[in-house]
Formats: structure tokens, C-alpha cells, sequence
């Protein structure tokens, strides 16, 4: 049904520093930087490093994060250690949300600054006509506030990025398909239309981060350029591929955005051990390649995914999308931690087999002339 756009061979740089997967949230913390070095494993593994510009990317710096986040949360994230966490003044760790979910582990500022340094280099790649496509799978934590961390991140690269970008692009356009709402993102850019951010994600109104919902749509300014495609369990590949394509296509073909940025968090994949659709890694990648055939400049970063076997296999094969290459289902031959991938060491493992689907061909319906309603608006 859908036709792919003309094919082009973009030049795609790849951003990582390997130092960023060395980072421990805690033992039983679902977020494991570990899964960043099993990705590159697998990207250099099927040698798709060869074909892309090769990144080591820096820390940003707290100027650079200002540009965002208040003086007071970069001082105090620059500053707390797990030792001396204990010592700051009474209401600090309330003030700043610190607790099961954003712990303060060894570095964490290091950490940060690594995967906020490599979006800023993948947006400047962009921004100088070096790159047409920049990946870093490393960043993509949407839900960084201003003054606080949420949901495991702690400074918003994303956001950072996309201000980077509207210094010399008009209309920026972000993508979110993590399982989760991409609140921080969208709070930030609410009341402008220079950015239009639309998510899809699991809403029930508890569901974290609680946002999200299909009546959340811009303020002022901004009325219109945000959008939100709320989703119950178990979405299986063709619902899931036809809602993204019947929406991001109008909404392109409207909008007009100069630079995407989308958000390819791997959460929303089957199997995952925070989450609760159906896709398989071909269906997720789907929407990564339907918005590279527009031939519009994108950056593509990380985000969310907690089965790391199948986190680096997803960003493995949409590296290998993006560059325009079907990567075979056999795994390389000798790659490090090979025994993660067991027992089908396949590429392309069954993820669609666990949650019935929740979503009615009625509700999807609905969603879906719900948000072309809003799509229609941006014509005036
Ligand atoms: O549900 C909550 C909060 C904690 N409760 C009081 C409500 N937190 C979630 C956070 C999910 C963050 C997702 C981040 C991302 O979008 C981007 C990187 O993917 C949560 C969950 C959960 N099942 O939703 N935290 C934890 N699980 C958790 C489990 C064990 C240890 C620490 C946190
Ligand atoms: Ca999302
Ligand atoms: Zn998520």
C-alpha cells in the first residue's frame, strides 16, 4: 500500500564515545547504558561502520545544558555524589525528584554530559550540511525537565538539540515512538509553532509519566503544532505502521519541517521488560525508514528499551536503514556477548507473540480522524 520515496543514499554520521555504556543506574534499575556497547557491537559487527562517518563524541558543557535547564539543577547535578547525596541540605532530593527512578549514581554528571555532547556534534553535523542523517543512540531522554530529572533522564538532549537547530532551521519537526509520552520535549516547545512534536505512546492517564492524552495539542502560540496518539496494550505491527504512516505523512506533507528529529526509543517493542506493545524490530524500523523517504535532514537518537538484547538489535537494524542496507537475520561471526542473543541468534527475533491487542479498529479510527482534524488546522 505504501510506496516507498525516491531512495537516496544520504550521508549518515554515527555519534557514540564507548565510555557512555560503562554507566550503572543501580542493580535493579531497568536502564542499562550497557545495551549502547552491545548496539555498537552489532553495528560494527555487520559492518556498518565503514559506510557512515565515524563520531567520538565529548562531554557538553554546563553552558551548553544552560541553554535549557536552570543554573541551580546543572550546579546540583554537577556537584552530587552518591557519598555526599546525604549531606546536602534538608528537601534537596525532593526538590530535584532524586529516587528510585532518577538514583544518583557515580558520574551520573559524566554520563549526562556524554550523551547530551554526542545530540548537540549529531545536531552541528546537520546544522554545517556535513551529514543529511545524524544517529545517537545514546541520547533520546525525553523526559528531562528545566529544573528536574524524570524517567530515568536527567538532561534533555533532545531539547537542547532542537534549540540548537532552530538557531538556522524554521520549523523543526519531532518524532517520539518511545513506549512512553515525550512530556519534557513537548512542555518545552508548547507555546511555539517552530516546533511541532508529536508522540505516540500507552495512555491511560496512570501510565508514566500520567501525559499525553489526544487533547493535549499546543497553547498560544503553539495551538496545533503538538500532537498526541494515545495507545492501549498490545499494538501489533500493521496497526501500529498504519496509524504512523496515515498521520506522519499529512503531517510532513503540512508542516513542511525543515530538520525531523525522531525519537526511536525501543521500549515499544514486544517483549520489553517495561512494556506492553506488540511490535517486532521490522515494524518499529518501518517508521524509521517511511521518514527518511521524505529526504528531509534528520537526527536520530535512542531513548527508552530494557531488553537490551533487543534494544541493540532494533538500533542495529535501523542503522543499517538508515543507511539505506537490509542487514541479514545471522548475527556476525565473533562478535563480543554473542551469548546475549541465544538461542535463535537471529536479527529479527518474534516479539509479536505476548500481549493481546487492545486497540479496536474503532478507537485507531477515531485517533486517527482526531489527529488529521488537528493536521488540517496547520493549512489554516
Ligand atoms: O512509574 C513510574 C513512577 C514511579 N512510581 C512512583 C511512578 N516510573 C516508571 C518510569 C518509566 C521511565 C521510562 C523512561 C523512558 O521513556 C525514556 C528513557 O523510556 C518506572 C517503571 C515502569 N514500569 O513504568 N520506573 C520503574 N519502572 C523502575 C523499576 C525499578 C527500578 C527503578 C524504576
Ligand atoms: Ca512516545
Ligand atoms: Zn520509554
Amino acid at each position: 500500500e505504501w510506496e516507498m520515496g525516491a531512495s537516496y543514499t544520504p550521508r549518515v554520521s554515527f555519534h557514540f564515545n564507548p565510555k557512555v555504556s560503562n554507566y550503572h543506574y543501580g542493580v535493579k534499575h531497568p536502564m542499562k547504558p550497557f545495551r549502547l556497547m552491545l548496539t555498537d557491537h552489532l553495528v560494527s559487527g555487520y559492518g556498518l561502520h565503514k559506510i557512515m562517518d565515524l563520531y567520538e563524541t565529548r562531554e557538553a558543557t554546563m553552558e551548553e545544558m544552560s541553554e535549557f535547564h536552570s543554573e541551580d539543577y546543572i550546579n546540583f547535578l554537577s556537584k552530587v555524589t552518591p557519598n555526599n547525596l546525604n549531606k546536602m541540605p534538608r528537601g534537596t532530593l525532593e526538590k530535584f525528584n532524586i529516587g528510585d527512578d532518577c538514583p544518583i549514581f557515580q558520574n551520573i554528571f559524566e554520563y549526562s554530559s556524554l550523551y547530551t555532547g554526542a545530540s548537540l556534534d549529531a545536531s552541528q553535523k546537520l546544522i554545517n550540511n556535513q551529514s543529511d542523517i545524524a544517529i545517537n543512540w545514546s541520547g533520546g531522554l525525553h523526559h528531562a525537565k528545566k529544573s528536574n530529572p524524570s524517567g530515568f533522564c536527567y538532561i534533555n538532549d533532545i531539547v537542547l538539540s532542537i534549540l540548537n537547530l532552530l538557531r538556522y532551521h524554521p520549523r523543526v519537526l519531532y518524532i517520539d515512538i518511545d513506549l512512553h509520552h515525550g512530556d519534557g520535549v513537548q512542555e518545552a516547545f508548547y507555546t511555539t509553532d517552530r516546533v511541532f512534536t508529536i508522540s505516540f505512546h500507552k495512555y491511560n492517564g496512570e501510565f508514566f509519566p500520567g501525559t499525553g492524552d489526544i487533547d493535549e495539542n499546543g497553547y498560544s502560540n503553539g495551538k496545533n503544532f503538538a500532537l498526541n496518539v494515545p495507545l492501549e496494550d498490545g499494538i501489533d505491527d500493521d496497526s501500529y505502521i498504519n496509524l504512523f504512516k496515515s498521520i506522519i505523512d499529512p503531517l510532513i506533507t503540512s508542516y513542511k519541517p525543515t530538520v525531523i528529529i525522531q525519537q526511536c526509543g525501543a521500549d515499544s517493542l514486544g517483549h520489553d521488560r517495561l512494556g506492553c506493545f506488540n511490535l517486532n524490530i521490522k515494524a518499529h524500523g518501518e517508521c524509521v525508514k517511511f521518514v527518511k523517504s521524505f529526504g528531509i535532514p534528520m537526527l536520530v537518537v535512542g531513548g527508552g528499551g530494557y531488553t537490551p538484547r533487543n534494544v541493540s538489535r532494533l538500533w542495529a537494524y535501523e542503522t543499517g536503514v538508515l543507511n539505506g542496507v537490509l542487514l541479514p537475520k545471522e548475527l556476525p561471526e565473533d562478535i563480543p556477548f554473542k551469548e546475549f542473543f541465544g538461542p535463535d541468534y537471529s536479527l529479527y527475533p518474534v516479539l509479536d507473540d505476548l500481549y493481546e491487542n487492545k486497540n479496536s479498529k474503532k478507537y485507531l479510527e477515531d485517533v486517527r480522524i482526531r489527529c488529521l482534524e488537528n493536521i488540517r488546522y496547520l493549512q489554516g
